[in-house]
């Protein structure tokens, strides 16, 4: 591989393979509409709302088809050809999903359906069980609602207290904070390793470094994290980790949680069912080895296959330089908007604490209106509070506009952005 190509991606050829980005829209400005003008034809789509799903390339597209038209059945439970290939196919999503993080084995991957499960059945199979009152559980106040409003609930049924880490003006975690308020109390840590709503990347292996010197578990949510930098879960220490397929140019409906195999093999089944079991009568069962303990019924095959094929397509671009690639969108687009006397920008300055995404808001315009206006122009952007409303609140905002970038967003499409924001500015004012 040449030093050039190192250095930077061939955006144009990754482009080819996502036809959805040569969409194009109708559209009409406001301004342009102001002005009574119909407004231009064709204004190719510009997605930069990756942080809540990425696009997905036709090698994944490929191999889920792939797999519906030559070796769909169900799973562990068939002695025919077709079963037997896609028993090995998902069963091996298992190993390939351990490599790619850095867990020992497919004993310490469980697939679920998004970030939101996982956390979800750590929380009920462990905190339901281990936590009772005078226990503490530890959350970020940049949790999102996945994590936050979950271990909330499990605090409520068991009497455990939920505190936060504070952030600092700077949109980073306080870490003396973080050293004072867990104690030898603490039970659980769970942290956000990159904020969907700040972009910050957490010291997540210091984190967890404190969690343990009290004898605290970890949870680390990796939904913004794995998509776009390279992450090795054993290096980091944490306990749990969990990420979501569509964030990562994979399918919809499939995440995994990665559990340290000793906590897993202790814990208890989250759903009941077929496939979890080893032995069942009509008074009681026993439970099937790791994953398949934590995965009842018939599971995402195809699903399965697609993330796979997404890692597969990730690694052969390279997760340092799609780390890069983000980073340098993302520091351009934070210059650009900096510029604007009237764009308040939330989270750190660009650096390598800071990931693919720019919060922000223009001021006297609400950040749904803007999105609207954006959409004017065919500019993808999430407007709202991004499952973080408490962190709005700390913010002192009712909601916030959110440009996120993949590996296939160009600097001309953060121009775009900027661009309608200045047709948002004349139309408000
Ligand atoms: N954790 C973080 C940090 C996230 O950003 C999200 C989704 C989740 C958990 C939940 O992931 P899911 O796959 O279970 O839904 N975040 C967003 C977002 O920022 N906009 O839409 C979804």
């Amino acid at each position: 591989m040449s030093h050039q190509h190192l250095e930077s991606l061939d955006v144009d050829s990754i482009r080819e393979e996502f036809p959805i980005l040569e969409r194009t829209f109708d559209v009409a400005s406001e301004t342009q509409r102001a002005d009574g003008d119909a407004g231009d034809d064709g204004q190719q789509l510009v997605y930069l709302d990756n942080a809540a799903t990425t696009q997905t390339p036709d090698p994944v597209i490929d191999a889920m088809s792939d797999y519906y038209r030559g070796y769909n059945a169900n799973v562990h439970r068939g002695i025919h050809h077709l079963s037997q290939e896609a028993s090995i196919a998902y069963e091996e999503a298992h190993d390939r999903v351990a490599e790619f993080i850095g867990a020992d084995g497919r004993e310490e991957i469980v697939f679920t359906k998004n970030t939101t499960e996982a956390e979800n059945l750590v929380a009920y199979s462990w905190g339901l069980n281990e936590l009772g009152p005078g226990d503490e559980v530890v959350l970020t106040e940049m949790e999102h609602h996945a994590s936050l409003v979950t271990w909330q609930q499990i605090g409520k049924r068991t009497g455990a207290d939920v505190k936060y880490v504070q952030i600092t003006d700077e949109g980073r975690l306080d870490m003396d904070h973080a050293r004072e308020i867990i104690t030898d109390d603490t039970a659980m840590v769970s942290a956000v390793h990159v904020s969907n709503t700040l972009g910050t990347v957490n010291p997540v292996s210091e984190l967890v470094d404190i969690a343990h010197d009290h004898g605290a578990l970890t949870f680390i949510d990796g939904a913004q994290a794995v998509p776009n930098r390279s992450v090795d879960v054993e290096a980091i220490g944490a306990d749990f980790y969990a990420f979501s397929g569509h964030k990562m140019a994979g399918p919809t409906g499939i995440g995994a949680l990665y559990g340290k195999k000793g906590l897993l093999e202790a814990m208890d089944p989250y759903l009941y069912g077929g496939d979890m079991i080893t032995k069942v009568t009509y008074e009681d069962a026993t439970w099937n080895e790791l994953p398949w303990k934590f995965e009842a019924g018939t599971p995402q095959i195809a699903e399965a296959v697609g993330l796979v094929a997404a890692i597969d397509w990730l690694e052969e671009i390279g997760m340092d330089r799609i780390a890069a690639h983000e980073e340098e969108l993302a520091r351009y687009a934070y210059e650009q908007l900096d510029a604007e006397p009237d764009v308040e920008i939330y989270g750190p300055e660009p650096g390598p604490d800071r990931a693919g995404l720019v919060g922000f808001n223009l001021e006297n315009v609400h950040a749904h209106d803007l999105a609207s206006i954006m959409n004017d122009h065919a500019v993808a952007i999430r407007a709202g509070d991004h499952c973080t409303q408490p962190l709005h609140d700390k913010l002192g905002v009712a909601a916030s506009a959110r440009a996120s970038f993949y590996v296939y967003n160009t600097k001309e499409e953060v121009d775009k952005l900027v661009a309608a924001i200045d047709d948002a500015r004349q139309l408000f004012r």
